[in-house]
């Protein structure tokens, strides 16, 4: 354990001193967020980064320790930095999210995000949180097993975190500000990336691939994110079986497969046995999307190399043929669903599923798309002239301009938010048929109020007003469970005897089925105001949103910590 302790502290000090020190249980990290000149594909751009890198920096801890970031903003957009997946337990005010749990990090300013990680260690991701900052801004947080303890897989040789991003040749800012003004999709990405690199299947970008350098008879333990924005993935390594170990930082039931999947804002942790000898083959990793929604989109591939060493060097080394892997149909929903339901909770008396057997409180929440009306003196170019727009329960949820968080524990909620956030959509209707006549969409900023421990179930049904979608829904604050998902609407009188309450999946972000709904169970118990969202940006930006406030428990760590005293202000 000492040495690992060595090993790890040896790895910080070769290639992250600059801006990672590690004391005790706590890590310090320095962000400084700031332009770089940045080339893919056949186009350069000053870019929004963090330290100048692209990704951004890996933060590394151990379960239980605390993680401190300071973060200097000197780019003209405002920021914040989310810890995605981090419980932050009576830290809310390091979450992140703007205007929900801080005000941005303007031009000029810092802020310190200073949390400790508890009862949660795998791979989860840190990235930007106010408009579509993260395009850019994102990188991998590694939550190492306490050091008495070890994986329930077996120690790999190696391990390689392997974050998918998107990439476009233009200012994402500008692309989003264009969409919300005429009202139609945002234009789509010009590539995919693997660790930053589009790859060998684009222009220009041969020289701009990742490569995974392995030797045979190995076990690699590949911590894969999805930092896209809009854009679910299927993944896969050409003649190469995987074991999926770990998803959104929870062991699992291990499986094996060709092909995963994986939306925005979830990780999954794979094991990759290499060959026994020396193929004499190089092998593509690659990565394209599973789309569902009607529209244009980035149905591109990004390609990394898996190249092993050769043994001596009488091998060739140029040359050698690429093996390439066969993905799923851009549109496989069938696989989808299948892949889904592969997945397990370890739930053994180590890693148990603390499933809330009973339910307090019962939702029912439509997610989709609807549509805004144009302004009178405008042209629109969203579906029949209208602004597209996306709603929970049909509200379209809107900002305020100072955050929750602050209102609620300073108990000046009036004016920013209310507390009438419906359980049920506004009418029922066959949420997976022909759409109802109507598709506008009310706005508002509206919470539900959730007493301490509360156990809570929501169902959450994709619907059809203009065109059914597989959304990936994320909660921030807690992990829950994945109790039921199917397809059609959801039938509360049948497919309650379906749900699995004994290993569901534990997660932070689930792929609502396209044309379907899954069923969440999570237990209240960590107090703040936690957003709920669609993890597709575009879709966050046209309002797929809402927020929790869970109120204080009666003992002293079930309340919501002051606020630290640089928080920054509207
Ligand atoms: C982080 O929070 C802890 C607990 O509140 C506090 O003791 C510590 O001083 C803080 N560190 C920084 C750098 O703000
Ligand atoms: C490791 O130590 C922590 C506290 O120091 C303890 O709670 C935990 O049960 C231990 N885990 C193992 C696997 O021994
Ligand atoms: C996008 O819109 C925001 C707010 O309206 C504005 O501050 C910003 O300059 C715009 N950015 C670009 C690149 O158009
Ligand atoms: C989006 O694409 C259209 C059509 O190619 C182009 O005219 C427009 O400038 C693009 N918008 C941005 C923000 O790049
Ligand atoms: C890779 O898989 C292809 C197709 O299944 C097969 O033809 C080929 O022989 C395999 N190559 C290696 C080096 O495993
Ligand atoms: C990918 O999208 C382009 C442009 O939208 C389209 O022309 C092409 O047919 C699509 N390819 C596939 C395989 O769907
Ligand atoms: C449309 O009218 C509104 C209010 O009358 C005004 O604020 C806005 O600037 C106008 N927009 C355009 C594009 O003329
Ligand atoms: C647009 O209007 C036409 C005719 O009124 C209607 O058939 C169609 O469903 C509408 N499309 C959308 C996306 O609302
Ligand atoms: C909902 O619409 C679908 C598609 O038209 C249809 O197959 C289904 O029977 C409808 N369900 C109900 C409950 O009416
Ligand atoms: C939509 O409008 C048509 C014609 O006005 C009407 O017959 C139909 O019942 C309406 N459908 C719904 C779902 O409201
Ligand atoms: C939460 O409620 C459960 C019963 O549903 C109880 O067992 C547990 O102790 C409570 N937890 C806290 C922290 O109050
Ligand atoms: C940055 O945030 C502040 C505080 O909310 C806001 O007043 C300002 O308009 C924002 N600036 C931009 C460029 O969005
Ligand atoms: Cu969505």
């Amino acid at each position: 354990m000492g040495a690992l302790l060595f090993a790890l502290n040896a790895l910080l000090l070769f290639s992250e001193l600059a801006f990672a020190t590690h004391t005790g249980g706590t890590w310090h990290y320095k962000f400084d967020v700031k332009l770089k000149s940045v080339k893919r594909l056949c186009n350069r751009k000053n870019m929004v980064t963090v330290n100048g890198r692209f990704p951004g920096p890996k933060i590394m801890a151990r379960e239980g320790d605390r993680v401190v970031v300071e973060v200097a903003n000197n780019v003209q957009n405002n920021v914040t930095i989310h810890w995605h997946g981090i419980r932050q337990i009576q830290t809310g005010w390091a979450d992140g999210p703007a205007y929900i749990t801080q005000c941005p990090i303007q031009t000029g300013q810092r802020y310190v995000y200073n949390f400790t990680i508890t009862g949660q260690r795998g791979t989860l991701f840190w990235h930007a949180h106010v408009s579509w900052m993260r395009a850019t801004l994102y990188g991998p947080l590694i939550v190492l097993p306490m050091q008495n303890a070890s994986y329930p897989f077996g120690q790999p040789d190696e391990e390689v975190p392997i974050t998918f991003g998107e990439w476009w040749n233009v200012n994402t800012e500008a692309v989003i500000n264009q969409s919300l003004q005429t009202g139609a999709g945002p234009n789509v990405s010009d590539a995919y990336t693997i660790n930053g690199k589009p790859g060998p299947l684009y222009n220009c970008s041969a020289k701009d691939t990742f490569k995974l350098k392995v030797k045979p008879g190995k076990t690699y333990l590949l911590r894969l994110i999805n930092a896209a924005l809009n854009d679910e993935l299927f993944f896969s390594i050409a003649n190469h079986t995987i074991t999926v170990v770990e998803v959104d930082a929870i062991y699992i039931k291990p499986f094996n497969t060709k092909t995963i999947l994986i939306a925005p804002g979830q990780t999954t942790n794979v094991l990759l046995k290499t060959k026994p000898h020396y193929p004499n083959a190089a092998f593509f990793m690659s990565a394209r999307p599973y789309l569902t929604g009607l529209g244009t989109f980035d149905n591109t591939t990004t390609a990394g190399l898996l190249e092993y060493e050769k043994p001596n060097s009488s091998f060739p080394s140029t040359n050698l043929p690429i093996f390439k892997p066969s993905l799923p149909a851009l549109n496989d929903t069938p696989y989808a669903a299948n892949y889904s339901q592969r997945l397990r909770s370890l739930a053994n008396s180590q890693f148990p599923a603390n499933v809330p057997l009973t339910v307090d409180k019962r939702f029912f929440f439509t997610i989709g798309l609807g549509a805004d009306p144009c302004p009178k003196n405008q042209t629109c170019q969203g579906p029949n002239g209208t602004k597209f727009s996306a709603s929970i329960n049909n509200i379209s949820f809107v900002l305020p301009t100072t955050a929750l968080l602050q209102a609620h524990f300073f108990g000046q909620s009036n004016g920013v938010y209310n507390t009438s956030f419906p359980n049920n959509p506004p009418f029922p209707f066959n949420y997976t048929g022909t759409p109802p006549n109507n598709t506008f969409v009310s706005h508002g900023t509206k919470v539900r109020v959730l007493p301490f421990n509360t156990t809570v179930e929501v169902v959450l049904q994709d619907t059809s007003i203009l065109g059914v979608e597989s959304h990936p829904l994320h909660l921030h604050g807690f992990n829950f469970f994945v109790v039921g998902q199917g397809f059609g609407n959801f039938d509360r009188n049948k497919d309650p005897a379906k749900f699995n309450l004994v290993d569901p999946i534990e997660r932070n972000t689930v792929g609502v089925p396209s044309g379907g709904w899954a069923v969440i169970r999570f237990r209240a118990d960590n107090p703040g105001v936690w957003f709920m969202h669609c993890h597709f940006d575009v879709h966050l930006s046209w309002g797929l949103k809402m927020a929790w406030v869970v109120l204080d428990g009666k003992l002293p760590n079930q309340k919501l910590l002051p606020p630290p005293s640089d928080l920054p202000k509207c």
